[in-house]
């Protein structure tokens, strides 16, 4: 049997962002309307069979002292998902500090944004605006446009999943 590739995802983004909700409901099929916190790190796993692929998902709690992040949490990520809030505006601002945090372990990890909460709030043009600046900023790590997503609400987030997998196998095997 072939090896499988290990692909290390981090997940950041701001408080009550949803990275914890994208997890369970893209690992485990849940969703959960309570608030729990995450304490540290969780690391969820999952194979993925056609592509020969195990993904370590790193749900790393947010930290108001974006620089208290332990460097072990985020070294050897290939791939970043940061989360932002559609109804809580900071979130989206502190988009790229999440970027930066990681950036500053790994300068060409491959990243995506996520927006989250459709249910609650459709993205304004505000804050597409916003996010179209970060995008230009950070084009080189960005592989795709943000996803626009209700973790609540939505079934699949394999494709999320899928093009930032294919990224990185993509430039690996360059
Ligand atoms: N309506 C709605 N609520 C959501 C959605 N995503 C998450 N929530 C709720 O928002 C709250 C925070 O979600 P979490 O997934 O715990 O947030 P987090 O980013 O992991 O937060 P920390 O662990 O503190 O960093 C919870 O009460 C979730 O049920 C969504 O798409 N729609
Ligand atoms: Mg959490």
């Amino acid at each position: 049997m072939s090896e499988l590739n290990k692909i290390k995802i981090v997940m950041l983004g701001d408080v009550r962002a949803g990275k914890t909700s994208i997890c369970e409901k893209y690992v485990n099929a849940k969703f959960d309307e309570r608030y729990l916190a995450t304490v540290g790190v969780k690391v969820y796993k999952k194979e993925i069979s056609e592509k020969q692929t195990q993904l370590s998902i790193w749900d790393i709690a947010h930290d108001s002292i974006m620089n208290a992040i332990p460097d072990e949490y985020l070294k050897g990520a290939q791939a970043a998902l940061i989360v932002a809030d559609l109804t809580h505006q900071p979130s989206i601002r502190n988009i790229s500090q999440h970027l930066n945090t990681v950036l500053h372990i790994n300068s060409d990890v491959k990243a995506a944004i996520i927006l989250n909460k459709t249910d609650l709030q459709p993205a304004s043009e505000k804050n597409l605006i916003a996010v179209r600046e970060i995008m230009q900023f950070y084009s080189s790590n960005l592989i795709s446009d943000p996803f626009l997503v209700s973790a609540k609400c939505d079934d699949d987030f394999t494709d999320i999943f899928m093009k930032i997998i294919e990224s990185v196998i993509t430039k690996e095997n360059l």
